[in-house]
């Protein structure tokens, strides 16, 4: 008797099967850099779709290990990773997941490029990309603190790319009173008298990533005044020159619903040893473009997460028959799926715009009104992708049946790790207040929505679908009459509708921007209709 045997959904090369990618590249990156980095990326998406594919799955079960003491007594608090995290931080040195945003050998591309690796390595990683995203944040915020000595120190082991030399970065902020308001941060800074050097004492409640060689953290010099502006920021390395904690305790690893192979722990430190960055105050303004760029890989790791689960489900519709035909023939499924695609779209083509912006700043190539753009893109664009991130994931696993809910298939992990999105870097809340703070950076709230709107329509000039055009405008029209009419807790109350709409409609622009370029240059459809579905859903969620 011959029983029926259900083929498991396959990857191939993921930059090779990456129309949206490869379709956004060819219009950003002039030829000769394209041509330059194809073959990094073929490289990445053929490890992702492959080696890394294949011992993800064969590392689903294992974790980190916390151990305490050695055999003889001694405290020694090491951090195991597992399998798939060795290879992934080799890889990550040697393919320059961080050093390709500093060689900066295509100027400003050089960030677009970096966030392309990234994307593709993401999916197969089980959050590797956490690192990665601190370590980066953390090269960027010792580049523009201005301290040379720590600079020349830190910098160069932060963007090798040589494994031997590669360290890691932690970001310590979150402490018992929560991870939120940071300026509650109870953590003291004792200065050694007649140096340079404090000593830390202080409970740090959620830092992941705890293998890292050094962290960026925050803590209160002794006789400072409450609030952020009363915390310093704090450069430390977490072992002495013979291998040993720097008086940090790890009092235990987190048992937490997704990123379940970062080791995130609770730390005690007992006199750590640590410099000041940039000042004895004004810590959390200081650390804030730590918390840019970590919240630049959070959305480019929504998107890449999306990706990696409409791959799975696109194959298996293919593959998967049902009431007599594939799935990918039965109109509502393939529906289904038209609709999580767009949504991918859209949210791609913001994470990638905010990490052209981010480029640009970083070469100072961006004017003013897009530097304000950058500072108000990226909370909103963050915000915007976990939440899409988290949606999808949970439709790209019953899209499945059964089998998305299986652990084996080793699907579920899509939702769980796609839930922390929403969460790490800012909640969604904290993020749509922080968006009300950038759009106020100027003086003017209306004003910063203004050059907001005048950013929105420009990319849209040429844009033949004025349906899709005027989706946009209404959008934005509505979130300018709102915030006209709106203060005090009614402002606050519909923070996230308005920072979800100014997302949204975002999106729907630089898709349809993208989609009249791959139609007029390349006669190809797919990004419109993705497009047309989006502004179908609808980008406006005011009321
Ligand atoms: C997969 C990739 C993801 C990587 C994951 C990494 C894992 C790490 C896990 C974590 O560590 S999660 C914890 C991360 N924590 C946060 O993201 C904190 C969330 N809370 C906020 O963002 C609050 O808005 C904030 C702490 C910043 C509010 O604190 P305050 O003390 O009320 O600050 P305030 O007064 O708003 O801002 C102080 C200064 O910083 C101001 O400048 P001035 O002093 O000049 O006025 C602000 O303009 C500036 N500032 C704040 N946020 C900024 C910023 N400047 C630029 N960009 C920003 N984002």
């Amino acid at each position: 008797m011959t029983q029926f045997q259900q083929a498991p959904p396959a990857l191939g090369n993921q930059y090779d099967d990456d129309r949206v990618l490869r379709s956004y590249l060819a219009r950003v990156l002039p030829a000769d850099v394209l041509n330059d980095i194809q073959e990094s990326l073929v490289e990445m998406g053929r490890l992702a779709g492959g080696e890394l594919y294949e011992l993800q799955l064969a590392d689903r079960l294992n974790e980190p290990t916390l151990t305490q003491w050695d055999a003889w007594g001694n405290r020694i608090d090491k951090i195991g990773v597992t399998p798939l995290w060795r290879r992934a931080e080799r890889i990550a040195a040697e393919h320059g997941l961080v050093a390709t945003a500093y060689e900066q050998k295509h100027g400003s591309l050089s960030r677009v490029h970096q966030c392309a690796l990234a994307y593709l390595f993401t999916p197969s990683t089980d959050i590797y990309s956490c690192p990665l995203a601190m370590t980066d944040g953390a090269a960027r915020t010792l580049l523009n603190s201005g301290n040379q000595a720590l600079i020349d120190h830190a910098v160069p082991h932060l963007i090798t790319r040589d494994p031997q030399k590669f360290w890691t970065a932690g970001q310590w902020m979150t402490e018992l009173t929560g991870g939120s308001d940071v300026g509650l941060s109870e953590t003291i800074a004792k200065q050694e008298s007649g140096s340079n050097t404090y000593r830390l004492y202080g409970r740090k409640w959620f830092t992941s990533a705890i293998a890292s060689q050094m962290a960026l953290t925050l803590a209160r010099p002794e006789g400072n005044g409450p609030g952020g502006r009363g915390l310093a920021l704090f450069y430390l390395e977490t072992r002495d020159e013979h291998g040993r904690r720097h008086n940090i305790q790890i009092n235990r690893l987190k048992d937490k619903l997704g990123t379940r192979k970062v080791p995130t722990a609770e730390l005690t430190l007992d006199g750590t040893p640590a410099q000041l960055v940039k000042g004895p105050s004004d810590g959390v303004r200081n650390i804030a473009p730590l918390l840019n760029i970590t919240r630049l890989w959070n959305g480019i790791s929504a998107v890449s997460l999306m990706r990696r689960g409409l791959a799975l489900s696109f194959d298996y519709a293919s593959k998967r028959t049902a009431f007599g035909a594939p799935l990918s023939e039965k109109p509502l499924h393939v529906d289904t799926l038209v609709t999580l695609q767009a949504e991918f779209e859209a949210a791609f083509h913001l994470a990638f715009y905010v990490a052209e912006l981010t480029g640009r700043s970083e070469t100072h190539e961006i004017s003013d009104d897009d530097g304000l753009l950058l500072r108000l893109l990226t909370p909103v664009m963050k915000l915007t992708t976990g939440k899409q991130a988290v949606m999808v994931a949970s439709e790209v696993l019953e899209s499945f049946g059964g089998a998305g809910y299986v652990e084996d298939t080793g699907l579920p992990v899509l939702l769980r790790d796609s839930q922390v999105l929403p969460i790490w870097e800012g909640t969604t809340n904290v993020l749509a207040l922080d968006t009300l703070r950038a759009l106020q950076s100027d003086g003017d709230p209306q004003r910063g929505l203004k050059r907001f709107e005048a950013a929105v329509m420009l990319c849209m000039e040429g844009v033949n679908d004025s349906r899709i055009v005027n989706v946009v405008r209404a959008a934005l029209d509505h979130a300018a009459s709102w915030l006209a009419q709106v203060e005090g807790d009614a402002l606050e109350a519909g923070a996230r509708r308005f920072s979800l709409t100014l997302g949204r409609a975002v999106e729907l622009a630089l898709l349809i921007k993208h989609a009249q370029w791959a139609l007029d240059y390349k006669e190809d459809r797919k990004s419109l209709e993705s497009a047309q579905r989006f502004a179908s859903v609808g980008v406006d969620h005011i009321f």
